[in-house]
């Protein structure tokens, strides 16, 4: 299908959507564009790196993501997809910049803005503005703002509903990483439009590849329903991250607690890790937290307990190498979760970093996702990124960081002569 085009019976028949632009190409908004363009849209990915837009204009892809370099590919070359670094005129605009926070944990919005401020000038009757970003409350409300300002021309959307000029809404990102492609066509969305208008005009465009459930909101229960989820998953790993300090206190094997825990028919407790990273779950419920601090204790209590995990490692591996003549150890993964190489948030690397920096021992990294080591790690005379039988056979300590595939696979027998200190669990 080419196009948005059908009312859904709600007598609401606005011009078909033909042309997107996609503002941002990063881990949400190429795959958008790239799935658009192969739905039949003329998409056009608006984006600040020169470096980005001539990697996309030659089928090619900065992310490593199952399947998006073909379907980039395959976009650019049927002509349906062009990257670009001047905005142009479309039917609807989606928003997929970063929402990252401030030093004191408030949200930087200066993206969004930014964007917005790109798309103000270009719009024409009929259009649609959509944030997919992972937003505060009142994100998408200060669009349809912003753009009020720049456009006193055009009438804006309100809350109660009455025809406007244009139609503003937000459809926040839901996708897993290593999963994108799959989850960004069979999960559930959520659209929160500023008037329900904007919400449905909204989900006609989503209708033409989702194949999950569109559920239509207000903009800011939407916004706040992405939050959420990500909040829950954050305290609810928190609560599994406290168990592994409690049980290391008391000799206990957490994994062993967990899964007899876990028979319970209503119990299902989470994995302890080295710590929560990526740029969603460590990020978002500050959003949260910042909207409300005094009615937020939980989900403070859980940011603190995840955020000081990879420091609860880190005394592990410096009380196991104090005990031993100039160590050798091995940190197996530096990524912020399995079979990925994105570093962002990474508690693995963090751990890795605060080695380095303390001189704790020789490092030998290993990183089956990455071909050389990080800035950060690079330059630093004892740390080395090698191959794991390499790092297994020198290694005094052994420091499992990430469960990635390769090292689910390890013989058991290598590591008997070792110090191990296992944060995922794998080897429990
Ligand atoms: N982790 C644990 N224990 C667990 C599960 C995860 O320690 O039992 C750690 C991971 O190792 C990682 C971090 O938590 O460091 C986050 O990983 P994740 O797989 O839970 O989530 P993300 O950040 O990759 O993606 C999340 C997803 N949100 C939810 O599952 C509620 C995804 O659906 C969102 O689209 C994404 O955030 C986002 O972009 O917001």
């Amino acid at each position: 299908m080419s196009g948005a085009e059908t009312g859904s019976g709600t007598g609401f028949e606005p011009p078909a959507i033909h042309r997107v632009a996609v503002f941002g190409l990063g881990y949400v908004g190429l795959p958008v564009a790239a799935v658009l363009a192969g739905c039949g849209f003329d998409v056009i990915g608006v984006e600040i790196s020169e470096h980005i837009v001539g990697l996309v204009n030659g089928g090619k892809v900065h992310i490593v993501e199952p399947d998006l370099d073909m379907i980039v590919q395959a976009a650019v070359s049927a002509g349906k997809l062009r990257a670009t670094m001047t905005p142009e005129h479309a039917d609807a605009f989606i928003i997929a910049v970063p929402t990252p926070f401030t030093g004191d944990h408030q949200p930087d919005l200066s993206y969004v803005k930014a964007a917005t401020q790109f798309i103000a000038p270009l719009l024409q009757k009929t259009n649609l503005v959509l944030l997919e970003s992972t937003s505060p409350v009142g994100t998408t409300e200060s669009i349809r703002n912003w753009i009020a300002e720049l456009r006193p021309d055009l009438a804006m959307p309100q809350t109660e509903g009455e025809r406007a000029d244009i139609y503003v809404a937000h459809c926040p990102e839901r996708v897993l990483p290593g999963r994108v492609l799959r989850e960004l066509v069979d999960n559930d969305r959520i659209i929160g439009g500023i008037s329900p208008v904007c919400a449905e005009r909204a989900a006609m465009l989503y209708r033409s590849f989702v194949r999950g459930e569109i559920y239509l909101t207000n903009a800011r229960t939407a916004e706040l329903a992405k939050l959420v989820e990500n909040a829950y998953r954050d305290v609810n790993i928190g609560f599994a991250n406290e168990l592994s300090v409690v049980c290391d206190r008391l000799g206990i094997n957490v994994w062993e607690l967990i899964g007899l825990s876990n028979k319970h028919p209503r119990v299902n407790i989470l994995a302890p890790g080295p710590g929560v990273g990526g740029h969603c779950i460590a990020v978002d419920p500050w959003f949260i937290v910042s909207a409300a601090p005094d009615a937020t204790p939980i989900i403070q209590a859980a940011r603190v307990v995840n955020e000081r995990k990879p420091d609860f490692v880190l005394e592990k591996i410096k009380t196991a190498a104090a005990r031993l003549r100039g160590p050798v150890i091995a940190c197996l993964g530096l990524s912020y979760k399995a079979d990925i190489d994105d570093l962002r948030e990474s508690p693995a690397l963090h751990i890795v970093e605060n080695l380095a920096r303390e001189k704790v021992g020789d490092l030998l990294v290993v990183e089956p996702n990455l071909g050389r080591l990080p800035p950060s790690l690079a330059e630093v005379a004892h740390v080395r990124l090698v191959e794991l039988g390499e790092a297994l056979s020198a290694a005094d300590i052994v420091v499992l960081l990430v469960d990635h595939r390769q090292f689910k696979r390890i013989d058991r027998e290598l590591l008997k002569p070792k110090i191990i200190i296992d944060t995922r669990g794998v080897w429990r």
